[in-house]
């Protein structure tokens, strides 16, 4: 059994204590790095012990594990994934944002400590995400930059910011399909992306199919999201709902509704079913795992 399915206990497939085991690799390997010693690392790791799901750090290791890389190796990458995805948060809970008091199920990290701390904790946690592979010496030098070249691609000013930019800009204008489908995939896709083609850098592995489930997934993670916001409690999500709506977002429930979300849904999930397929992969806890995040109610 390798140590991947060791932690997943597959057997039973047991996702949750995958979650629990994964966020203590996740604290033990942030506490290498944080202490408590000034208010932005306390704020940082207030900010990533907070309840999560763990999606990127559990994509990077489940893709990991069909090319037998292992776990070690890729701790530095599923910990820079979860850092760089908590700051987007931080930040896109601001005031000047989305304007949020509640995330995982706590305060936002600018209600707990102050807007400032907040601003310079995620400001902190993007230059920490990339230290952290650096100095990871289980990485080749050669691998290191072509993952950090593609880390920085996707949550950079064409990526992930760009994404965030098209959602503010957005909020006054008429928008088409194509054009929500692209800000999903800029600001919540590429970071996905970025998890399931990362190990692969490191397999030095090129398959077209990676290619298609990594940008179904990321695009399709942000539909879900957004259909859970306007279905689901605030106490189930651990963050405020159906905000979208009253500050005029645009987002594909809203502009083409909920039968057209669930089949573009379906579509994303066909294809990337048959990715899957393609790879040999049917049994994989990777694709039970993409399959649950498909179906997900949370
Ligand atoms: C630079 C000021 C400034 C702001 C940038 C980058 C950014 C703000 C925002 C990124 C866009 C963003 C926050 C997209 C949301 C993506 C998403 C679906 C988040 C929820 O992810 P989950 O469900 O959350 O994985 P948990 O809490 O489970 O980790």
């Amino acid at each position: 059994m390798t140590a991947l399915q060791n932690l997943l206990k597959v057997t039973k497939l047991n996702l949750e204590n995958f979650e629990v085991d994964l966020q203590k690799r996740i604290n033990s390997k942030l506490n290498s790095y944080l202490n408590s010693n000034s208010q932005i690392e306390e704020a940082i790791k207030f900010a990533l012990s907070a309840p999560g799901k763990r999606v990127r750090p559990s994509l990077l290791y489940l893709v990991g594990d069909i090319y037998n890389i292992s776990l070690e190796r890729l701790d530095s990458l599923a910990l820079a994934s979860e850092i760089i995805h908590t700051y987007s948060l931080v930040h896109d809970d601001l005031p000047c944002m989305d304007d949020d008091d509640l995330r995982r199920g706590q305060p936002t990290l600018h209600k707990k400590y102050s807007e400032a701390t907040a601003v310079l904790a995620g400001d902190a946690m993007q230059s920490l995400a990339i230290q952290i592979i650096l100095e990871d010496d289980k990485l080749s030098n050669e691998h290191k930059v072509s993952i950090l070249k593609l880390l920085v691609e996707s949550i950079g000013y064409k990526g992930m910011i760009l994404g965030q930019e098209q959602d503010i800009s957005f909020e006054g204008k008429s928008v088409n399909k194509d054009e929500i489908i692209e800000m999903n995939y800029l600001k919540t896709g590429l970071l996905i992306e970025f998890c399931i083609l990362a190990p692969l850098i490191i397999a030095n592995m090129e398959e077209k199919e990676w290619n298609t489930i990594a940008k179904n997934v990321g695009i399709a993670f942000q539909l879900i999201d957004d259909l859970l916001d306007l279905e689901e409690s605030e106490e189930n999500l651990g963050k405020a709902t159906n905000k979208d709506h009253s500050k005029n977002k645009k987002n594909f429930p809203l502009i083409l509704g909920r039968s057209e979300t669930i089949n573009e849904i379906k579509k994303f999930h066909s294809e990337t079913m048959e990715s899957f397929s393609k790879l040999s992969l049917n049994k994989h806890p990777l694709k039970i795992y993409v399959e649950n995040l498909f179906n997900r109610r949370s």
